[in-house]
């Protein structure tokens, strides 16, 4: 409770005039504690009158009253800086924006060096040992804070099945995956101490319960509960105009209306939390970042590390190939002519008027290789820890922001609804000094990035040639990928055919999956087929363990292998039966459950050979 002097002293604060402290406010005073005073001084003294101007007299709403503070505490205690640094930013930020100024003004872009890689070409099969080998040195943080408005998928993202041929979702895909990575990375550099890799998951308020709750019902999908750490993100006020007026909440006018700020928060959590010193304690080297729907990012993963570990960047982005104009940023050379320079994302909307402005008349053009010279962004990043501490404690964590709002009119003095400051995690380039070495990996789109964001409706509605990104095109993705690394492997697998599902024109290739623990490396699945071997197009093949051998196997059917590690199967021989088939539905039929229905198939399981394998020992299985 405040006290007669706490409230004496306030009046006399020479940067707040006594005629501004809002009547309403002033009535309540005796009901604040002196920290709550000191958090509704800095909301006057930044401009925030109106926050009280509807308080109700003491007695009435009192609760809610003391609720405000506590939420206005977490929005100043979450922020580098606090709130009065959130409303200073945003105070510029909107006046830049209100006068339509461009970010990269000065700035000259370039195409950035980096490494472009090909799946089984020597430098990649190198560059993944390299980076096998670092496995065990790095930590992967996931973020998985977003809404995943775009999908509309009820339940949250991770939980999706990747593919539907084992059920497996991207969460448990993602785990899997490091472990493998963990066994394989710890088995090749024997005689050192085993690793553990940490896994941080970036949450929010709208999705930590449902992530706990999916790591626990399913024991975290193997891996020790005390290798994954939660860390939730919390949201940022909204601002109603262009002086950063703080929103209410239209239906409670005690609370302030907040929304997500972005991916970006990854950083500053990271650092708050502790974990990145503990990890540079215990020798990592490596933190990988990615997002929440990517069914083929693993597999670029060793090659790409083993590009960072090589090169020695501090930040390395994955990239893909893109065409000019693609919906997806391009990683760009900036150089300002006051000397500064920084490799960064810049967004496809921005690229075009960034090229025209500085002398490329065309903009944003194909290059005589059919593509943009400017790698497209995937948004997954190696940063090596030891910079990345160094520059985190510099800036706290936090990540250049931006503002969008949508104005009402030309004028630009009013909002349609409220905004509020973002941030992107690719970002944290833009505070980094010029000598800092940061470069990309270019890898083929099949290959590396898939990801599930779009709605069928949407997805339906890109134009064609261009990615779909729905739940269709990421399942198709992961059976396409994994064909064509048979295919590189030296396995005959037959062309795809083409189907329309959702709306949606996509190849269909053999259904083959794998337990990431069979091969995280393309020398590693090689390893594993030998003879000649062949699958035909309407062929399901799941292998789940990881000693499965590929002798001479010609399939035309469903086979399913699970084993323990130490059962070693030989499989071989021709594998004739009805098979599975992929059979259309429509997303509109409430008949299916929604994670099939936003693929527009399900999984007709005819017949199969199936085999269990629960005990190490040598089995060979030939029909
Ligand atoms: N996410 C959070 O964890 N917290 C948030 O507040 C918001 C998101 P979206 P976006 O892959 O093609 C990104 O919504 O932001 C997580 C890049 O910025 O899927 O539109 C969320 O859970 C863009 O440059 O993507 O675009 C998810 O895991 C481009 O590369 C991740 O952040 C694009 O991805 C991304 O969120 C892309």
């Amino acid at each position: 409770m405040a006290t007669a002097d706490s409230t004496a002293k306030l009046f006399s604060d020479p940067n707040i005039n006594a005629g501004d402290w809002p009547p309403n406010l002033v009535k309540n005073l005796h009901l604040l504690s002196p920290d709550e005073i000191e958090l509704g001084k800095m909301l006057l003294q930044m401009g925030q009158s109106h926050l009280f101007q509807h308080w109700a007299d003491p007695g009435a709403d009192d609760d809610q009253k003391k609720a405000f503070f506590s939420q206005v505490e977490k929005l100043n205690s979450s922020y580098p800086g606090g709130l009065a640094s959130y409303i200073k930013t945003a105070r510029e930020l909107l006046a830049d924006s209100k006068a339509g100024k461009n970010p990269y003004d000065g700035f000259t872009p370039s195409v950035p060096t980096g490494e472009v890689l090909s799946l089984g070409d020597d430098s990649f099969i190198k560059f993944e040992e390299a980076g096998v080998k670092e496995a065990k040195n790095s930590a992967f943080v996931l973020v998985a804070g977003g809404l995943g408005e775009r999908l509309g998928y009820n339940r949250i993202k991770v939980a999706l099945p990747a593919e539907t041929t084992t059920g497996t979702c991207f969460l448990q895909l993602y785990i899997e995956s490091i472990m493998a990575l963990q066994e394989t990375s710890n088995r090749l550099t024997q005689g050192t101490c085993q690793k553990e890799i940490p896994f941080v998951i970036m949450t929010s308020d709208d999705t930590h319960g449902r992530t706990l709750d999916l790591l626990e019902s399913n024991s975290y999908f193997g891996m020790k509960s005390a290798q994954v750490k939660l860390l939730k993100q919390e949201k940022v006020a909204c601002l109603d105009d262009n002086d950063a007026s703080l929103a209410l909440d239209p239906h409670n006018k005690y609370k302030i209306q907040t929304k997500p700020h972005g991916h970006g928060d990854v950083h500053s959590l990271l650092f708050s939390s502790g974990l990145l010193k503990v990890w540079h304690d215990s020798g990592l080297r490596w933190v990988i970042f990615f997002q929440d729907t990517n069914g083929l990012l693993f597999k670029a993963i060793p090659a790409s590390l083993g590009v960072s570990a090589t090169k020695e960047y501090h930040v390395n982005s994955l990239a893909v190939p893109r065409k000019a104009k693609e919906v997806i940023g391009g990683i760009t050379k900036l150089t300002h002519s006051d000397g500064r320079s920084m490799v960064i994302n810049v967004e496809y909307n921005q690229l075009d008027p960034l090229l025209r402005a500085t002398g490329h008349p065309d903009g944003d053009v194909n290059c005589e290789t059919g593509y943009s010279p400017f790698p497209g962004n995937i948004n997954q990043l190696i940063l090596e820890l030891g910079p990345y501490i160094e520059e985190l404690t510099k800036t706290g964590g936090a990540i250049k922001e931006f503002v969008n709002p949508k104005y009402k009119d030309a004028s630009k003095t009013s909002f349609k609804s409220s905004t509020r400051l973002e941030c992107m995690m690719q970002d944290y380039p833009k505070t980094l000094p010029p000598s800092a070495r940061v470069g990309f990996t270019v890898m083929d789109t099949w290959l590396a990035y898939a990801p599930v964001k779009n709605n069928p409706e949407e997805a339906a509605k890109v134009p064609k040639g261009n990615p779909y990104h729905s739940a269709t095109s990421g399942e198709m993705a992961i059976y396409r990928a994994n064909s064509l690394i048979l295919k590189k492997a030296g396995v005959q697998v037959e062309d795809p055919v083409q189907q329309v599902f959702n709306g949606q024109e996509v190849e269909v290739w053999p259904r083959v999956t794998w337990k990431p623990k069979w091969g995280m490396t393309f020398a590693e699945i090689k390893s594993k087929v030998s003879g000649s071997c062949s699958i035909s197009q309407r062929s399901t093949m799941a292998l789940k363990g990881r000693d499965i051998f590929l002798e001479d196997l010609h399939m035309d059917g469903a086979l399913i292998i699970n084993s323990v590690d130490g059962a070693e199967v030989k499989v071989g021989g021709p594998i004739q039966n009805k098979g599975w088939l992929i059979e259309r539905i429509d997303y509109k039929d409430a008949g299916f459950p929604e994670e099939l229905r936003i693929r527009g198939f399900r999984i007709d399981k005819k017949e199969q050979l199936e085999e269990t394998y629960s005990q190490p020992g040598k089995f060979i299985l030939k029909p």
